[in-house]
């Protein structure tokens, strides 16, 4: 079996979000060698010229556009492709298309021996059950964007109620990356005390749990009714969960991947704080809840396994 190349990512499904993702990894250094694939060949070609000629600013990169053969010895593979949400519908409304998308693609880009599959195509969790299914690998080695992107939206929000920069700020979005997902108010932190003790401390009004419940939970479709899709924030997550894996950081993340058997759930893909590091996703951590929040996030895995029964898995 091939070997992968370390520093080689490739992104597959060129899209916003394929792209943007292809643009930050570009700017931040992480990969000496960045393969774009997408079915649209001709606007593969178009991102990889484009973003190539920003080699005079840039560290040394090789981007090109390929085909799913040149995947096979990536280190990581994002998988972007599919159609994304229009006004009004919900990730989970994706489902059929996306999951026919990923069936017919899968198997034609995997190969080497130790690839991470990093899928970001939505409904996210399920399609990283399927990748999971349809791949064959070990579930540390293929997982999905998750809530990693809900909790930075939960932390920006926490970080503007209380004047405090969003990295002093630890916050969790567990659960389905959709309508169902779980705030952990229990274990959102900063300086080592919980966000309403903080905010005694600092003399300033309580957070409001409702109001700040909705602006995450919501925030996909606020920007979506009014721009059409979200891209910028989502290839920031992506860029930061390559980061850890390609610097094997060990950084806890909130990734989608597979549950076997905590808080009671099993066999189905959902985000809980892992830790990231080269060989993948570890062990998803089994935190202490209260007692609303297990239960939500139960509720939240039986949302994502009837989803999964529409499409047979
Ligand atoms: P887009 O701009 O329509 O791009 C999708 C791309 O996929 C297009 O360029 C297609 O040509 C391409 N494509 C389709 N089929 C294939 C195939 N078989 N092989 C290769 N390429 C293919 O969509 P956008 O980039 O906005 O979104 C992509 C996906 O990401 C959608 O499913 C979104 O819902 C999802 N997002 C996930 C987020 C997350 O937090 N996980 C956040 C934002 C969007």
């Amino acid at each position: 079996m091939q070997k992968t190349d370390e520093r080689k990512i490739a992104i597959v499904g060129v899209g916003l979000v394929g792209a943007t993702t292809a643009f930050t990894l570009a700017v931040s250094g992480l990969a000496s060698e960045l393969v774009l694939v997408d079915v649209n060949s001709a606007k593969a070609e178009g991102e990889a010229m484009d973003l190539a000629h920003a080699a005079a600013f840039i560290k040394p990169i090789n981007i090109y556009a390929g085909t799913y053969e040149d995947c096979k010895d990536a280190a990581i593979i994002i998988y972007t492709a599919g159609a994304g949400q229009k006004p009004g519908e919900t990730r989970i409304d994706l489902l059929q298309k996306n999951y026919g998308i990923l069936k017919e693609s899968l198997p034609k880009l995997l190969g080497a021996e130790g690839s991470i599959l990093l899928i970001v195509s939505n409904p996210v969790d399920i399609l990283t059950y399927a990748a999971l299914k349809i791949s064959g690998l070990a579930p540390e080695r293929v997982f999905g964007s998750g809530t990693v992107l809900d909790s930075s939206r939960f932390r920006h929000s926490l970080s503007r109620h209380c004047r405090i920069a969003p990295r002093n700020i630890h916050a969790y979005v567990v659960g389905e990356h959709g309508d169902s997902e779980v705030l952990l108010w229990s274990l959102a932190y900063t300086a080592g005390t919980d966000i309403d003790q903080y905010c005694k401390l600092a003399g300033i009004p309580a957070v409001n749990h409702q109001e700040v419940d909705k602006q995450v939970r919501n925030a996909g479709y606020e920007i979506i009714s009014r721009k059409g899709a979200t891209y910028y924030a989502i290839s920031l997550a992506v860029k930061r969960i390559c980061e850890s894996i390609i610097r094997d950081e060990n950084t806890i993340l909130s990734v989608s991947g597979l549950i076997d058997g905590i808080y009671g759930i099993r066999d189905c893909c959902l985000s809980l704080p892992s830790v990231i590091s080269s060989q993948g996703r570890g062990r998803p951590l089994e935190l202490p809840l209260a007692p609303g929040e297990e239960e939500a996030l139960v509720k939240s895995s039986q949302v994502l396994k009837s989803a999964m029964r529409e499409i047979g898995l």
